[in-house]
């Protein structure tokens, strides 16, 4: 990250609260693509796209030099089977059937990676049709994703390495109008129960989605809090990641608040008779949505511990070579590290000014949240000196 980048994107922190944050969407559903490898830089990705929490899409020009797009996929675009067995075949893998709805999700189930191919390659065969549905291998990751934003409302990018996929993407706050009488939402937003109004009040208040078109190589990203539709449009292999960091790491605390909030409203009756309340509540928030705050304060340590370590040392040749969470960091800048650790500031005081938190034992966090604070605030100004 460069000094220019950094001074912005800390003066937009410091100008708008982050609660404004889902307010920032795009004025008219266009979604950049970004062609030119050389002329872009993660300062420029920072700054347009993960700062504003913009999607764009990236040409097939950022994976060319990709080994998964070069063996995975044959002369004609096809996945390569032949190859995929032979380095994968052993493995076990979610598969998840498209045909079944459960919840709002789709049942899954771990089998061999070489079931699944000679699955694959028979579903193609017989046109598209299988006795036993349609599987999707995700996760690992024809077929559709259903309607949701990424876990803990992270970043995502997704690269085809063959194939094509469409996406429909509405903005943080969209969501509210796609929403039926009790508050859920729907598995399929094309689904035309989506008209009857007794079911869905909002939705003729809902903006249409962001439509995007993406095809063999090109990467998708996809910005905090934004809900997505997925369809793979032909045999599709794509790799995918989330990711957090300064920028919407306060996005995540708002989602595990909004979270924890609806646990005790669910809940809130056991309240007086129970004398464990809160602490059942961060029971079922973590069954519910995989964290606790007790989790989330480690995951910020972690994350700080990480940044400061990168500061008050730099980089050995050791982590560089191993390519390490700490060589990647190091990569973006000694400036991305100051970021990300002001970001975690703002956060971590928050979560320990938080009346939920404070309610539960916190013995057993080390360190005690005042003293990473203290830490993190030497580490920052002696950085910056
Ligand atoms: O490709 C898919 O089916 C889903 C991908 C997705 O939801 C994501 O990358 O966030
Ligand atoms: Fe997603």
């Amino acid at each position: 990250m460069d000094r220019a980048t950094f001074a912005c994107s800390t003066a937009f922190f410091r100008d708008y609260s982050s609660s404004s944050h889902t307010a920032f969407c795009l004025p008219t559903g266009h979604v950049d693509f970004i062609e030119k490898v050389e002329s872009f830089t993660y300062s420029d990705f920072f700054r347009d796209y993960l700062i504003p929490n913009h999607p764009c899409i990236f040409s097939a020009k950022f994976t060319e030099g990709w080994g998964s797009r070069r063996n995975w996929v044959t002369w004609d675009g096809k996945p390569n089977f032949d190859y995929l067995l032979q380095k994968f075949g052993e493995a076990i893998v979610p598969v998840a059937n498209c045909d079944v709805k459960e919840y709002n999700s789709n049942p899954k189930e771990q089998i061999p990676f070489k079931e699944y191919i000679n699955y694959w390659k028979e579903h193609i065969k017989n046109d598209y049709r299988s006795s036993r549905g349609c599987l999707y291998l995700k996760d690992w990751h024809l077929s559709r994703t259903p309607f949701h934003a990424d876990v803990f409302r992270s970043y995502s990018w997704s690269a085809n390495i063959c194939g094509r996929k469409k996406w429909l993407l509405y903005p943080p706050g969209q969501e509210e109008y796609l929403k039926d009488r009790h508050g859920n939402l729907p598995f399929d937003v094309t689904a035309p129960g989506l008209q009857d109004n007794s079911v869905y009040p909002r939705y003729t208040q809902s903006q249409p989605p962001v439509e995007i078109l993406q095809e063999a190589g090109e990467i998708v990203f996809i910005p905090s809090g934004w809900h997505h539709q997925v369809y793979n449009l032909e045999d599709t292999i794509s790799i995918n990641h989330n990711w957090v960091n300064g920028c919407n790491v306060a996005i995540m605390w708002c989602f595990l608040q909004d979270e924890l909030a609806a646990v005790q409203r669910e809940i809130n009756e056991w309240k007086d008779p129970m004398d464990d309340w809160h602490v059942q509540c961060q029971l079922i928030m973590k069954s519910c949505t995989g964290i606790d705050y007790k989790e989330f304060y480690n995951f910020l340590k972690v994350i700080a511990e990480n940044r400061i370590s990168v500061l008050e040392n730099g980089l050995d040749d050791e982590a560089l070579a191993k390519n390490t969470p700490k060589a990647a960091i190091s990569t973006l800048g000694m400036l991305h590290a100051v970021f990300d650790l002001k970001r975690t500031v703002k956060v971590l005081t928050s979560l320990s000014a938080n009346e939920d938190f404070k309610k539960l034992d916190l013995t057993s966090l080390s360190p005690p949240p005042e003293a990473l604070l203290h830490h993190l605030k030497a580490a920052i100004d002696t950085a910056l000196l």
